[in-house]
């Protein structure tokens, strides 16, 4: 007998509510749930292949363990624990506890409460090598919120905004960033409809510029000096709001004085668009009574991520778009604890030089956290503080990382490497443990991270007092032996004799204030995923029993207005931060631009059907090319004489694949657009029509990075395309 069960899926920051048709106890079926809030049924072909996943013949049931000659067998959950800790217990007591390092991926958005649980235990073993893919996404987000600050009262309702810009991001495919979460498409095409002027800064007409009023087609890498024009034009014609200004902003002259050498004129011609669009979208975005700006990983990986997404919010502040005292909070806590939003600014805070020193280039941690791109290089320099285990939780390095060649060879050289997966990835197949996890419809989860992303970059996160729990609705395969993510850190903990306290707050918006909400686990009785919960949302806003009481999810009747200013707050946003405007006038003299010997420049795309590496072993989700095809304009097709389906060679000056060529109209002229995540291990992949091109390999981690994140030059690449090989 088939039951329909309704769930959430956590495949990507979405969460869209769906209906699972569940027989005899396996996932057969996912629909979107037209009976949940705020979505309208909504679900994308990933989501719709969740019983794909969970119920696929390469899944994984139990954990494995390399062997001597390098192929894997199963072994059970808990000696796995046993020897993993024996290992790690090892490695501290001859090498101290920061020769362990954790690297989480994405998929931690499966049940967020692993993350906490994971850094619980690193700082439990004493190791501060917690690393994530947060570094080698938007870390730029993080460090503008530190050399700008936030503001409390956060922001209004996308409903009202006459404009929107977005940079480099394309909701509509990616659910990310600086934009509705909730069925973006429909959001995007409802607002322009009501007049909402829509501004794209990208290379590509994406399937988020259809609706542009204005497309700025630039040359990639050119978003701050784009920025910094219609800054300059705002500041020149009067159109920032002063008495915002007057009250609660500071650095504005600094920032004047900045983007003078950035004419409209000047960075139209460096970004290759035109003056007068330039100064309409500066006027378009000014003059609106509220507007909004959405960042996507398109500037965050062209080398200037922090700048980029740092003038972004000054604009923002200059323009005063921010809640004010008597508005509804937008964004208002349901799970997470309550909280008072008031008109005024948390100040800048220290986000750079801080935590964790790397031994290699001068790296810190910062407020993005721990620069994961120089992790391959800190695991191969020998010497004392070498890292020599890494546990991989719910992310694919091999497929990931910047440089994957270093990336092979430093975690093919680790004394103990464990990932958490539950299938044969890159990165497991280089494992010597592989834990295999209970998916997502296996286990208990909710929407807390809709809300709590606000607090990690500008206009993220959901609008309205929703609010979902989501039980688990089926057990897991019969006869496998699975875990769930987060117990390999208890029970590691268990094993080691440690003791673990997590919290709601996640690291990386201590800057929040939130009240602090810590809970010390009990080791001698494993909680269950649903007390863990439980124990989490203790002080939720709206009681977690209450959004129990929901099985679609609702709105929930928080509405809270922006309460007014202290009397005594000095605090103020910083426009005119020094070392973000020393940047500004270093790229006003070093314009980007392709070079002779390799005159094309490789962008980022994301693609529906595929969650960067998550989704690649599904045939159906594969239906249209198992490769990622490089995508070129036609007219650079018939400069190279080459036609769709062509094998061709893809070279920057770090490393080179063969990819497959195929026509994009919608490109701006001498851009590449390919999807990472594709391809195998080194060897695996000299046919790019089987599986497709690894272009990790050719980035340098070492050669271009931004020196407070570490993050690497990941698009604006400079490469050379050459045909018949
Ligand atoms: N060249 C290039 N490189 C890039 C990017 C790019 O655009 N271009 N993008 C960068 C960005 S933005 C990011 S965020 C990183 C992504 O880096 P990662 O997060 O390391 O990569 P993913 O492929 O998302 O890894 C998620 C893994 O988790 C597995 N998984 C899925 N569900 C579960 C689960 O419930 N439990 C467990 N344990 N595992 C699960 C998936 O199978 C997959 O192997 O890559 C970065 N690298
Ligand atoms: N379907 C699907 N959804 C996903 C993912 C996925 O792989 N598939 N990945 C998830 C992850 S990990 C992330 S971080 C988000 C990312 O989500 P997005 O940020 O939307 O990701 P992309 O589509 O890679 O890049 C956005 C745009 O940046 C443009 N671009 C490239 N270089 C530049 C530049 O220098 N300047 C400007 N202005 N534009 C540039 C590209 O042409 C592209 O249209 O998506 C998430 N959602
Ligand atoms: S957009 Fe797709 S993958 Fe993301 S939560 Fe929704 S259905 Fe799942
Ligand atoms: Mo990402």
């Amino acid at each position: 007998m088939a039951e329909i069960a309704p769930s959430i899926c956590r495949l990507c920051p979405s969460l869209c509510p769906i209906l699972v048709t569940v027989e005899q106890g396996r996932p057969v079926k996912v629909t979107g749930d037209r009976d949940a809030p705020l979505y309208e049924g909504y679900t994308c072909p990933k989501g719709r292949a969740l019983p794909e996943q969970h119920n696929a013949p390469t899944r994984l049931l139990t954990s494995m363990k390399r062997g001597s000659a390098g192929g894997h067998y199963s072994i059970g959950s808990e000696q796995a624990l046993d020897e993993i800790a024996a290992k790690l217990r090892e490695i501290i007591d001859r090498h101290g506890p920061r020769a362990v390092a954790l690297y989480s991926g994405t998929a931690i958005v499966s049940f967020f409460p692993m993350a906490t649980i994971a850094g619980a235990f690193m700082k439990s073993i004493g190791s501060p090598m917690r690393f994530s893919a947060n570094t080698i996404d938007k870390p730029g987000a993080q460090i503008a919120q530190a050399a700008h600050g936030t503001w409390q009262g956060g922001s209004p309702p996308f409903e009202a905004a006459e404009a929107w810009i977005l940079i480099g991001l394309n909701p509509v495919i990616s659910k990310s960033g600086g934009f509705p979460p909730n069925n973006p498409a429909r959001r995007l095409k409802e607002a322009v409809a009501r007049g909402m002027k829509l501004i794209v800064i990208d290379p590509r007409a994406t399937e988020s510029t259809a609706r542009a009023h204005i497309h700025l087609q630039s040359k990639p890498g050119t978003d701050p000096q784009l920025l910094a024009a219609m800054i300059r034009v705002i500041l020149a014609e009067g159109l920032a709001d002063s008495d915002f200004i007057l009250e609660n902003v500071q650095g504005v002259e600094e920032l004047r004085k900045a983007v003078h050498p950035f004419s409209p004129e000047a960075v139209a011609v460096e970004a290759g668009v035109s003056a007068d669009n330039i100064v309409e979208a500066a006027r378009v975005f000014a003059q609106s009574r509220y507007a909004g700006i959405g960042l996507g990983v398109g500037p965050s990986f062209s080398l200037h991520g922090g700048l980029t997404d740092y003038l972004a919010t000054c604009m923002i502040s200059l323009c005063g778009f921010w809640s004010r005292a008597g508005d509804v909070v937008q964004r208002p806590h349901v799970l997470l604890p309550p909280y008072k939003a008031k008109a005024q600014a948390s100040p800048p805070f220290k986000g750079w030089g801080i935590g964790p020193q790397m031994r290699v280039r001068g790296l810190t941690g910062s407020a993005a956290g721990m620069p994961t791109a120089a992790l391959s290089e800190e695991i191969l320099l020998e010497g004392e503080g070498q890292v020599r285990a890494l546990i991989v939780l719910a992310g694919n390095p091999l497929m990931a990382w910047p440089d994957q060649l270093l990336a092979h060879k430093a975690l093919s050289s680790l004394e103990l490497l464990v990932t958490t997966g539950y299938e044969m990835s890159s990165t497991a197949k280089l494992s010597h443990y592989v834990i295999a996890p209970k998916l997502t419809l296996e286990i208990d989860g909710d929407s807390s991270e809709l809300e709590f992303v606000k607090y990690n970059g500008l206009l993220r996160g959901i609008e309205g007092p929703y609010g979902r729990y989501a039980p688990a609705i089926v057990p897991p395969p019969e006869g496998s032996d699975l875990i769930e993510d987060w117990e390999l850190f208890y029970e590691l903990a268990k094993r080691l004799g440690l003791g673990l306290t997590i919290s709601t707050s996640y690291g990386l918006m201590d800057h929040a204030h939130l009240p602090p909400n810590s809970v010390t686990l009990d080791m001698t009785v494993k909680p269950t995923s649903s007390e863990l919960l439980e124990m989490l949302y203790a002080n939720s806003r709206v009681p977690l029993s209450e959004v129990k009481n929901h099985p679609h999810g609702a709105m929930f009747d928080v509405e809270e207005r922006v309460y007014p200013r202290d009397a005594d707050c000095t605090a103020r946003l910083d426009v005119g931060n020094p070392l973000m405007l020393e940047e500004l006038s270093e790229i006003a003299s070093a314009p980007v631009t392709a070079e002779l010997d390799f005159p094309y420049l490789m962008i980022c795309r994301r693609i529906n059907n595929i969650m960067n590496s998550l989704g690649r072993s599904n045939p159906q989700l594969l239906s249209r090319t198992p490769y990622n095809p490089a995508y070129l304009h036609p007219d650079d097709m018939v400069a190279l004489g080459a036609t769709e389906g062509d094998v061709i060679s893809l070279e920057s000056k770090f490393g080179s694949v063969k990819a497959i060529i195929m026509a994009d109209g919608d490109l701006r002229r001498g851009t590449v657009s390919i999807t990472h995540s594709f391809g195998g291990l080194p060897g695996e992949d000299d046919d790019p029509s089987v599986m497709g091109c690894n272009i990790g390999r050719l980035l340098s981690t070492t050669a271009e990075f931004d020196p407070i994140t570490g993050i690497p030059r990941m698009s604006a690449l400079p490469v050379r395309v050459t045909v018949g090989l």
